[in-house]
C-alpha cells in the first residue's frame, strides 16, 4: 500500500471573494486554510485564477493581488503548512516561489514560455496536469483516439521535458486532469484505468471533488456531490493516487483512514 496525501482547495477567485487584498478576505482565507490543515490536509492549494469551464481570463496583476497576500499571511501564521500555488503564469510562479510555496500546480503542465525554467531554478515540487483545449472551449467536443493512452503519452512527454531541464523525478507529480476537455465517458475510462498511470513512475494526483462527472452520474448540483466525490476519491486511492485534491478535507480524511485500515 502506498502513502496517500490530501490537498485542500482554497479558492481565491471572485466566486468566493469579491476582490483580493482586503483584510476580511485574507482573514477568512487564512481561517479556511487552517481549518483544512487541522482536518489533515498536507497541502493547501491556493488558486487566484478560475479554471472552470467558461471561466474568464485573469490578468497577472489581478492574480498576484489575490494570491500573494494570502501566501504571505499563511507563511507568517502557519509556516508548517505546505502551500501549493495553482497558476500557469511564470511571473506568478516566481512570486510564489520567492515567498516559500512548496508546490506549483499548473493545469497547463508548464507549457507557458519560461515556466519550466522558473520551476527548474527552484527546489519546489510541480504538478503537471493534462487538459485538452482552454477553459473557454474545452468542453465543446473533446476527442481522443484512446483517452488513456493520449493522456499518458502527454504526461510522459511533459515529465521528460522537466527531467531534461533538471527537475528531479521525485519533484514531479502527474495528473490526468479530470473534467478538463473530457466527456463523462472519458472521465470514467480514466478512472477505470487510473492504475496504468503508475507506469509513469511519478506520484499521481487526482482532483474530482464536486466535478461535473459526479453531477452527470448522479444528476446532482455542485453542493450535493460530497458522497459521489468521496466514492471517486476511494477508487483513486485504490488505483494508487498519492495526492487527492479536494474541497472536503475532513470527509476525505475519513475515507483515507478507512481505506488504510482495511487495505
Ligand atoms: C485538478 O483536477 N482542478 S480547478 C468544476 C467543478 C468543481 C471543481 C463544476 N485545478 C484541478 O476543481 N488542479 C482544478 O464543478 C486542478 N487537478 C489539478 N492539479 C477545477 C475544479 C472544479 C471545477
Amino acid at each position: 500500500m502506498s502513502h496517500c496525501q490530501i490537498m485542500g482547495i482554497l479558492n481565491l477567485t471572485p466566486d468566493s471573494f469579491s476582490d483580493g487584498g482586503h483584510f476580511n478576505q485574507i482573514d477568512s482565507a487564512l481561517k479556511h486554510a487552517l481549518t483544512m490543515h487541522q482536518a489533515g490536509a498536507d497541502y493547501i492549494d491556493i488558486g487566484g485564477e478560475s479554471t472552470r469551464p467558461g471561466a474568464k481570463i485573469v490578468s497577472e496583476v489581478e492574480e498576484l493581488a489575490r494570491v500573494i497576500p494570502v501566501i504571505e499571511a499563511l507563511r507568517r501564521e502557519a509556516p508548517e503548512i505546505k502551500i501549493s500555488l495553482d497558476t500557469h503564469k511564470p511571473a506568478v510562479m516566481q512570486a510564489g516561489i520567492e515567498r516559500g510555496v512548496a508546490l506549483i500546480n499548473d493545469v497547463n503542465a508548464l507549457q507557458t514560455a519560461g515556466a519550466v525554467a522558473c520551476v527548474a531554478a527552484s527546489d519546489v515540487e510541480v504538478c503537471l496536469m493534462h487538459k485538452q483545449g482552454t477553459p473557454a472551449t474545452m468542453q465543446a467536443a473533446p476527442e481522443y483516439d484512446d483517452v488513456v493512452k493520449d493522456v499518458c503519452d502527454f504526461l510522459a512527454l511533459r515529465r521528460d521535458v522537466c527531467i531534461e531541464a533538471g527537475i528531479a523525478k521525485e519533484r514531479i507529480i502527474l495528473d490526468p486532469g479530470f473534467g478538463f476537455g473530457k466527456t463523462l465517458e472519458h472521465n470514467i475510462e480514466l478512472m477505470q484505468q487510473l492504475a496504468q498511470f503508475q507506469t509513469l513512475d511519478c506520484r499521481l494526483l487526482v482532483g474530482v471533488s464536486r466535478k461535473s462527472m459526479i453531477g452527470a452520474i448522479l444528476d446532482k448540483q455542485v453542493d450535493e456531490r460530497l458522497a459521489g466525490g468521496l466514492a471517486l476519491a476511494l477508487l483513486a486511492m485504490q488505483a494508487g493516487a498519492q495526492i487527492i485534491r479536494t474541497h472536503d478535507v475532513e470527509a476525505t480524511m475519513d475515507v483515507l483512514k478507512i481505506w488504510q485500515a482495511c487495505a
